[in-house]
């Protein structure tokens, strides 16, 4: 094996999001160069075969160093910051760590799904419903994933049922009321240093205020606010921002 592969990082991503703006931060963060390759997960580029020798899951992100494939976003994150030099982005305190991976945890599997299934019915399915009804359905038919093959086609023909939207929004307060009350008691999210805690929270959250403006605004989670705002501030996060193409970058104005 040359040792020059080792020099070869990649990463496959669509917008920086929930889950592909992961990586991005925390490589900007910790100034690795890597080469960017835009997927256009609304043409379904996720989905060809090319993509999928890569990653046969037909998800987004994967980073590939030298000869090995990274999938999974959050533990992507943690390669990137235990395997290159820069600002460490894991608090070295083991009760911060812990609290950490916490965050991660909670945000990724009880809020995330939600935030996911609001934000495809109203930023992804709306930029979608106007392609040809046979395309749309041949390209869902070729997702490998079947739980992304639902999400896919709820979002496109709007049958998510009242219940699972109703379930998702208190999945989602219950998310933005723990965010706010731990900003009022630290400034970052595993404590007194911004962490992948914060990446993954920024990612997951930056949305909502576009989303819904009702929960998250500047008199019911000053604190959020700010936040977002901070993160949004941080030269990494601007680099990863200037790599977005679609309109649903729109939803970040309020940081500008
Ligand atoms: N748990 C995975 C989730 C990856 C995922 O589902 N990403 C979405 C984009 S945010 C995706 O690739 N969707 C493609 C599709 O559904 O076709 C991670 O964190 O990396």
């Amino acid at each position: 094996m040359s040792r020059g592969i080792w020099n070869v990082l990649t990463l496959y991503h669509w917008e920086p999001n929930a889950n592909s703006g992961k990586p991005m931060l925390a490589l900007y963060e910790k100034g690795v160069g890597f080469e960017s390759r835009y997927v256009d997960m609304l043409s379904f580029e996720q989905h060809r075969p090319e993509y999928l020798r890569i990653n046969p899951q037909g998800t987004l992100p994967t980073l590939v160093h030298g000869e090995l494939v990274f999938t999974e976003s959050t533990a992507i994150m943690e390669y990137i910051d235990e395997a290159f030099e820069g600002p460490p982005l894991r608090p070295s305190h083991p009760r911060e760590r812990w609290l950490m991976r916490w965050w991660g945890r909670f945000l990724d599997q009880f809020v995330g799904p939600s935030i996911s299934m609001l934000g495809w019915s109203t930023f992804v399915a709306p930029a979608l419903r106007h392609r040809d009804p046979r395309e749309l359905a041949a390209a869902i038919e070729r997702i490998p994933l079947a739980e992304r093959r639902i999400a896919w086609s709820k979002a496109i023909h709007n049958t998510f049922s009242p219940q699972e939207l109703a379930e998702s929004r208190e999945r989602i307060a219950l998310g933005v009321r723990a965010v706010e009350q731990t900003l009022g008691a630290q400034p970052w999210l595993a404590g007194a240093r911004y962490s992948l805690a914060d990446i993954g929270g920024f990612n997951l959250m930056l949305g909502l205020p576009a989303m819904q403006p009702e929960l998250v605004n500047e008199s019911r989670t000053p604190r959020i606010m700010e936040w977002l705002r901070r993160i949004g501030a941080r030269p990494a996060v601007r680099k990863a921002v200037a790599l977005g193409r679609t309109p649903i970058m729109q939803r970040l104005a309020f940081l500008e």
